[in-house]
């Protein structure tokens, strides 16, 4: 790793503001953003040339499971494609997971986020699980890649907290053992009783051990699953919606409009946070209907067009509920933004705050996260110079600076057109796809 003493970024452009900026930092914060009057020459140990491409806040994946990812197959795979399938084959997995397949398995995938721009992740773990082993070596991989990578650890109850034996102990036993966020999985719970005494309970713990909540809310199509208004209703009496966030609701997706239209106004009140998965879920979801065939996502532009904060995640990579993925989150964002129909002039324009500032303030960063004077020295560059390109042209991070050190660059594809004539239609044609026409 390059250690750094005073550095400076020059030419930089930055989201929403005009012109080009430099950026200095040292020991890590950053000390100045000054607006330049026009293009820097300028060369150094000390410099780095932006070359006016986009400089922003390193990307956020809010919600994965990095105890499952790389088992897809193993030992049998997912042929219904659907979650329940996927948690019986995870079940079979998990009676064989060690301490240290699990570290494997999760640091190989965070070097693919970090390969990506990644430098905060929030990872679901299952707990349960009586040795609870994922979980405690999930502890360690969060130390060993705290250099690189701010990892948050969900204690999620996968196979239930109600419907388990002794779902609920073990649950406040991983909270015990220091996990910073607590989860659920309501729909799963073998009845809606059930289902809403899992979420009082959850919110309970929350409480006492003064943490965040991330619940895997109505993954499922089911219109009558409505643990979400039950959540946010917990969320609202107990005054704490900016720590809780509502994983997936796909149900709502199936929701009517009128039903909608009513919860809503508690969504809005309550302040809560939104994670939709969009290639999870469309994989997972509209399993059970011939065609029409439904989506099966939450109403994301709805829920962003109505103020709330909702962002974007990867949820698998290569395990038992989705068999592909490779720790790109552009490749979320591309698809997620085609399947809610939100490649609108408006919804381009600002498209990136869906993998980055929406997810931190799911995550509760604060102020471990932006680009402004005092906080940390901690940024991307793009191939690319603001979010439309980013997404039209399948830009991907050059560049991952984290407090200061130079953490992953990535060489540009190198592309030669081998079909046209002369030296210098070749030229011509090069320089067209460097810049993606
Ligand atoms: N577990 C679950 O309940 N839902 C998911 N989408 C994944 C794991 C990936
Ligand atoms: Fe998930």
């Amino acid at each position: 790793m390059i250690r750094e003493k005073n550095m400076k970024v020059i030419n930089a452009t930055l989201r929403k503001k005009t012109g080009l900026f430099t950026i200095s930092y040292h020991n890590g914060v950053i000390d100045a953003i000054e607006p330049q009057a026009g293009l820097l020459i300028l060369e150094g140990a000390d410099v780095i040339d932006a070359k006016q491409q986009l400089l922003m806040s390193p990307l956020v994946d809010p919600h994965i499971h990095l105890d499952a990812v790389l088992t897809a197959g193993e030992p049998e795979w997912n042929m219904s494609g659907t979650l329940f399938e996927g948690i019986e084959r995870w079940a079979q997995r998990k009676s064989s997971i060690t301490f240290e397949d699990t570290k494997q398995r999760a640091k190989q995938t965070i070097d693919m986020l970090v390969a990506h721009g990644i430098q905060h992740v929030r990872t679901h773990v299952d707990i349960t699980d009586p040795q609870l082993t994922g979980l405690q070596a999930m502890f360690e991989v969060k130390n060993e890649v705290k250099d690189v990578v701010n990892l948050q650890i969900v204690a999620f109850p996968q196979e239930g907290i109600e419907s388990f034996k002794n779902g609920r102990e073990l649950l406040e036993k991983a909270l015990q053992m220091g996990a910073d966020v607590v989860g659920g999985i309501p729909h799963f719970e073998y009845t809606r009783d059930k289902g809403v005494s899992s979420v009082h309970y959850l919110m309970d713990l929350a409480e006492k051990y003064n943490v965040l909540v991330d619940v895997h809310c109505d993954e499922i199509d089911d219109p009558n699953s409505r643990f979400l208004e039950v959540l946010a209703d917990e969320a609202l009496v107990r005054n704490m919606g900016e720590r809780v966030t509502a994983s997936h609701t796909t149900a709502m997706g199936s929701y009517d409009n009128a039903y909608c239209y009513k919860l809503f106004r508690l969504l809005k009140r309550s302040k809560i946070n939104f994670i939709s998965c969009p290639t999870e879920s469309i994989h997972l979801q509209g399993r059970f209907d011939s065609y029409p065939k439904r989506r099966g996502l939450t109403r994301v532009a709805e829920i962003d067009r109505a103020g709330m904060n909702i962002c974007f995640a990867q949820d698998s990579i290569r395990d038992p509920w989705y068999p592909v993925g490779n720790g790109n989150i552009l490749r979320i964002l591309d698809a997620g933004l085609h399947i809610c129909h939100m490649l609108g002039y408006e919804d381009l324009q600002h498209c990136l705050d869906l993998i980055s500032d929406n997810s931190a303030k799911t995550m509760c960063l604060g102020d471990q996260y932006g680009i402004e004077v005092g906080k940390p020295a901690s940024f991307i560059l793009f191939n690319a110079k603001n979010d439309y390109e980013v997404v039209a042209n399948q830009a991907k991070a050059v560049l991952s600076v984290r407090h200061g050190n130079i953490i992953m660059q990535r060489q540009e594809d190198q592309v030669q057109l081998l079909s046209v004539n002369t030296p210098a239609q070749r030229d011509v044609a090069t320089t067209r796809l460097a810049i993606g026409v």
